[in-house]
């Protein structure tokens, strides 16, 4: 632990110490002086997904196995992660944990990291930055694997399809990794066969509320009940709304109906593609928390950690779920 943040964390304690009097031990701070600090900076809350990661994180970076979580919950605000960040830097904390909201706008405050001399360590999204060296590692999915993953499933599906295939495309928070690998996937499947045919790209901000109010809309606006063939929802959460709004329309969804994509397969999600609303579901691991700590143990030990891991990610369809393995899935 830095020893300015000690200092501070010491004049607080004392202070807190004069106001409350009696009761305070001792033993607690310096029983504390070994613990590494991490600055956590969460996108927020918007899915399941995220609710998963951030529990992922916080069962790792305990007190009881060495650390000090200090953990900002943005609510999908990239301002809201830049002002955690800087406050981070002042409370000169060991390690900056950054889940970016999106690639684009982190050059300034992760070069005022790297002159303070604290590690960042990128989780799940990237951030777009020109100096590699303004991050030590990231970890998280391929998203553009997980696209491909989707677009070869909806060929094989759709191979002896005479007609167009009707797609409508609902994407997570616009400028998001996760946003831009499974968006482009999708754009370049569409482009190597004539007859897909992209109906709309909504957006749909990675959230079931605001997927269902898009989607609702775009419903409305067809003329009678149009035929759709897919649609593409970027996670779980856009999925949920989907459905909802596409079933409250009468579109059966399934099998003899419209083709549903997900990504993220929460439990949730895999209830749903057992029971056939769902047609096929890409995982997208959240439990990140275990190699975010490999990463901050190697620097610990003074190794350089692999600039970038991708977790092992499969599909799902109702074909190879069963009950016994939704209820054993830890999200
Ligand atoms: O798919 C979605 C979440 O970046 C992988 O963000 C993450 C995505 C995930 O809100 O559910």
């Amino acid at each position: 632990m830095k020893r300015a943040f000690l200092t501070a964390l010491l004049a607080l304690s004392l202070l807190f110490g004069s106001a409350c009097g009696a009761g305070m031990n001792p033993q607690d701070d310096s029983s504390n002086e070994d613990l590494t600090v991490i600055g956590m900076c969460q996108v927020g809350a918007e899915s399941d997904w995220r609710v998963a990661n951030s529990e992922s994180m916080k069962a790792v970076f305990t007190e009881e196995r060495g650390y000090r979580l200090l953990f900002e919950d943005a609510r999908q605000k990239q301002e809201n992660q830049i002002t955690a960040i800087r406050k981070f830097i002042q409370q000169q904390v060991d390690y900056i944990v950054l889940m970016p909201i999106s690639e684009s706008g982190w050059d300034s405050v992760l070069q005022e990291a790297k002159e303070a001399e604290i590690p960042v360590i990128l989780v799940d999204r990237m951030a777009d930055v020109g100096d590699e060296s303004l991050y030590a590692a990231h970890i998280g999915s391929d998203f553009l694997k997980e696209g491909r993953r989707a677009a070869a499933w909806m060929e094989d599906a759709f191979r002896e399809a005479e007609g167009p295939v009707r797609i409508i495309h609902i994407q997570g928070t616009l400028g998001s990794t996760a946003q831009l690998g499974r968006t482009a996937a999708l754009e370049e499947a569409v482009e190597a066969h004539e007859n897909w045919e992209l109906l709309t790209q909504l957006d749909g901000d990675f959230t079931q509320a605001k997927t269902y109010e898009v989607m609702t809309e775009y419903l409305s606006s067809l003329p009678g009940s149009g035929d759709i063939d897919v649609v593409y929802c970027e996670n779980d959460n856009i999925a949920f709304g989907a459905l909802q709004a596409l079933e409250e329309r009468g579109y059966a969804c399934g099998r003899e109906g419209v083709s549903v994509i997900t990504f993220d397969a929460t439990r949730g999600a895999l209830a749903e593609c057992l029971n056939g609303r769902i047609a096929l579901a890409v995982e997208c691991n959240p439990l990140l928390g275990p190699l975010v700590e490999t990463v901050i143990q190697d620097m610990e030990a003074g190794r350089t950690p692999d600039k970038h891991s991708y977790v092992e990610e499969q599909t799902f369809t109702a074909e190879n779920l069963t009950k016994a393995l939704i209820e054993s899935r830890e999200y």
